[in-house]
């Protein structure tokens, strides 16, 4: 009987050999498989997993910081008993000391796909019943828009995601799909929670075949795939806003915007027109103004304006452009450009934010809220925009705005995460490794010795997900996979339930956080509850046992031809949008009432903190766009992005000219820098980025020398900026960033040690 493994990158068919090793194939089902998730077995077997539960030497002297920073310190190998009770022990001492608010658990990531074993889950659940925590709000995929979408079109972002125009539809009825940021179908590989079948390849193919022409507005040529035929306009980063006003503008001049639309579904236009008009003590938006901004031609601009509305049109959005500087602003300006023509509602037009940069955007299938591991209530209100971690370690009881709101810092004593890797996706390294000292514990439960690991105090080591048994059962994914345990923990680790439950033993609520249930009794309480939900939504899910000897279970297709806003286009009296007009807000008089400077009453042109259109010392735009070998960090340690490497280093996108005047060869190994740190990368030289911008992929394992200062794998976020979108949303900005780049000296070039100490003493 075949074993099958989910994860966020897809589905496995895990072969179980004679000798006991395993192995694992693509699922017969999914047409578009991702080969980097074949090194998950490689990645769970090697010498970098952490073999038993460890602690920081300088902090188990003093139980609190120490002279040695963390991050530089060596770590004693331990029982599970004893660092079961220091942990617990410090968990107590704190919450009696300083109160549970300076607990901070926010511990964003994604962790590994499976609905039980879910980190987030275990994690909150049990300090929930230990009297809460500080917590996170929002994702660093697309916090901008978590927070302006409610104000704006009145739907959460899970629900505006839920409703896009299914791939069907617009297959069937696009003319033209303008991306901007485009759709880079490297992306579309992962869902959150659990992939089954990959649809956004054959989504594309089916558009091109319906005769949709595309059209890629992107600083980088292959972010459309090259497939699709798209005609490329290169825009510098983060102008995507000012390009748009010039349409807007141009389409009010013309009077080619669609008037009716925008009388009877919007509020708010005359305010916004006169700001594009420039009649608000600004320039005017026109192609000129825009042309200087953006570096498009004039004669570009126009044209592309005449294409909107003359064809049914869907205005793309990638998730990309609103992680930069006042990212609020150019998602808010596609829905009002999508507005200006008018096809809001309609099969082939309208607009779209992440096509592409998850598998499931476009799908159609019912959703079904499937149950989830119970979290219990958090006693505790204090929390952070997620990424505001490094403000909140510098600044306890400093207030921040956020949202209209003013709120506080919590001042926290003890940092517990599992299941993320802010040394992967937090900004400005260098400055959250000396703001992370200042907590008096660090707790984390990882699977490899990553910097995460590495810059913790006590470690408790992670099962990878072929070590337990789960569900993958995604609200986002119609396929529900039985995820069969295929392989005994590696050496000591233990999945995250048992720990957090070796914990709870010790502080006294260990009933209360199992409930008296072993794992798989867990799992099949969570599908008998789903399969309660699902019948509400007509569905009829198997029982149990004979779902899990099937290992498959898949969700009706429903709504095949699913259309954003249909029923709001139809009868907006009957289906009024949620914002405060029921219509959607081109102007918005709650963001006006915050008052702020930084986001005003309609989509507005910032100035980014960073750009190329005001270069001070660092003449080049850095993108760190998600990988393509790799989810994030995870499987890093992997063979495909191992193999993608040039000379241990993240290979770094330059364009040929910005290579030559600075005599950088192909496979050079070369500096990024600028005044928040240095990196180093392995350059390769292309065409398919524009002058003046570089590529470094988000993702390689964090590896400082900390005697030289400079990182040495190529991870950039030592490079990028640590600030708000703006104080409405609060989200992180790592698309705006200035560096310098040069071919590296020999004083310069280290060893990339990252993968290396797994076999120093230091960590076995
Ligand atoms: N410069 C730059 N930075 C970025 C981005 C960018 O575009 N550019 N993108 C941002 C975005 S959109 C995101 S979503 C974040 C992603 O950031 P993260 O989600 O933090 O990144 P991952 O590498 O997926 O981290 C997951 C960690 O959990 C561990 N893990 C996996 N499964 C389990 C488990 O079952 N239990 C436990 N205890 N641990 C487990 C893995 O080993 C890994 O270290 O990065 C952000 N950072
Ligand atoms: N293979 C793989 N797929 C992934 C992930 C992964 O780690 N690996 N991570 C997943 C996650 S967590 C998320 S949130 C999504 C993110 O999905 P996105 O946010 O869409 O992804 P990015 O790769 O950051 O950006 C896409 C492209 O936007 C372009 N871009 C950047 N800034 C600008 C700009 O200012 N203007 C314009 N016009 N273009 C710009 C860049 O050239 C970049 O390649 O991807 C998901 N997909
Ligand atoms: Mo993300």
């Amino acid at each position: 009987m075949s074993k099958y493994i989910s994860t966020h990158w897809g589905t496995y068919k895990v072969n179980q050999h004679q000798d006991k090793n395993i192995s694992l194939d693509y699922w017969e089902q999914d047409s578009s498989p991702t080969k980097f998730g074949l090194g998950l077995i490689e990645a769970a077997t090697d010498n970098l997993r952490i073999k038993q539960p460890y602690i920081r030497k300088g902090w188990l002297k003093n139980r609190g910081p120490c002279d040695v920073e963390r991050g530089k310190d060596i770590f004693i190998p331990m029982s599970w008993d004893e660092a079961l009770d220091i942990a617990a022990n410090e968990l107590l001492k704190t919450k009696n000391k300083y109160g549970n608010s300076s607990i901070y658990a926010g511990s964003y990531g994604w962790a590994s796909a499976g609905r039980f074993h879910h980190a987030k889950s275990q994690i909150n659940r049990f300090f929930n019943m230990f009297g809460g925590f500080s917590s996170s709000y929002q994702s660093y995929s697309y916090a901008a828009a978590q927070t302006i979408l409610p104000h704006i079109i009145g739907l959460d972002l899970y629900s505006t995601l839920d409703e896009h125009n299914s791939w069907n539809a617009l297959s069937e009825n696009c003319e033209l799909i303008v991306m901007f940021g485009g759709m880079p179908l490297k992306n579309s590989k992962v869902s959150s929670g659990g992939v089954g079948k990959h649809i956004t390849k054959k989504g594309m193919k089916k558009c091109l075949n319906g005769g949709t022409k595309f059209i890629n507005i992107s600083p980088l040529k292959n972010d459309s795939p090259q497939f699709l035929n798209s005609k490329h306009i290169s825009i510098r980063p983060n102008t995507d806003t000012a390009l748009m006003l010039s349409l807007a503008y141009i389409m009010i001049v013309n009077n080619s915007y669609d008037k009716d639309f925008i009388k009877k579904y919007t509020v708010g236009f005359d305010e916004f027109a006169s700001y594009v008009l420039g009649k608000k003590n600004n320039p005017p938006c026109t192609p000129e103004w825009a042309s200087n901004i953006t570096n498009i031609p004039i004669k570009e601009i126009n044209n592309l304006a005449k294409k909107l509305t003359t064809k049914k049109t869907m205005i793309s959005m990638s998730w990309s452009l609103q992680r930069a500087s006042r990212g609020e602003q150019p998602l808010w300006m596609g829905i009002t450009l999508a507005c200006m023509i008018g096809q809001i509602g309609t099969a082939g037009g309208g607009f779209g934010f992440g096509y592409s940069a998850v598998n499931s955007t476009g799908d159609t299938f019912t959703k079904v809220p499937w149950k989830s591991l119970p979290q219990g209530q958090n006693n505790i209100k204090d929390f952070i925009p997620v990424a505001r971690i490094t403000d909140m370690l510098e600044k306890p009881g400093e207030s921040f705005a956020y949202d209209g709101q003013k709120l506080k810092y919590p001042e926290v004593k003890l940092v517990y995460w599992a299941g993320g890797n802010p040394f992967h996706h937090h900004q400005d390294l260098n400055r959250l490794v000396k703001a992370w000292q200042k907590p008096n514990t660090i707790i984390v439960n990882e699977i490899w010795w990553n910097a995460q690991a590495r810059h913790a105090d006590i470690i408790f080591p992670a099962n990878t997900a072929l070590e337990r048994n789960d569900l993958m059962l995604n609200p986002r994914d119609p396929t529900i996979v039985a995820n069969k345990k295929s392989m005994e923990s590696f050496a000591d680790s233990k999945t995250d339930f048992e720990i957090f439950k070796g914990l709870a033993n010790r502080l006294g609520f260990e009933s209360a956080f199992t409930e008296n249930k072993n794992e798989i009794e867990w799992i099949e309480f969570l599908w008998d509850e789903s399969k309660k939900i699902a019948k509400k939504f007509k569905i009829n899910l198997p029982n149990f046992k004979e779902f899990w000897e099937k290992g498959f279970y898949e969700v009706p297709s429903m709504d095949t031809k699913k259309i954003m806003f249909e029923s709001f286009r139809n009868d907006p009296e009957k289906f009024p949008l949620k914002t405060p007009s029921g219509k959607i807000e081109i102007s918005s008089k709650t963001i006006e009432n915050f008052k702020l400077n930084d986001c005003l009453s309609h989509p507005s042109w910032f100035e980014p903190y960073e750009w190329l259109g005001k270069i001070n010392k660092y003449p080049l735009h850095l993108i760190s766009n998600q990988p393509t070998h790799r989810l994030h960090g995870q499987l890093d340690n992997a063979y495909e992005s191992r193999k993608s490497k040039i000379k241990d280093r993240e290979p770094v996108l330059i364009n040929l000219s910005d290579a030559h005047k600075r005599s950088i060869k192909n496979d050079d190994i070369v500096m990024l820098y600028n005044d928040r740190g240095k990196v180093l990368a392995g350059a390769i030289l292309s065409e398919d980025v524009m002058p003046g911008v570089v590529v470094l992929s988000t993702g390689a394992w964090f590896d400082p020398n900390y005697s030289l200062n400079i990182e040495m794998h190529g991870n950039p976020n030592v490079l990028t900026n640590d600030i708000g979108t703006s104080s409405l949303g609060q989200g992180p900005t790592s698309h705006t960033t200035l560096i310098e780049i040069k071919k590296a000296n020999s004083e310069e070039i280290a060893e990339v040690m990252i993968f290396k100490r797994r076999t120093s003493k230091e960590n076995t």
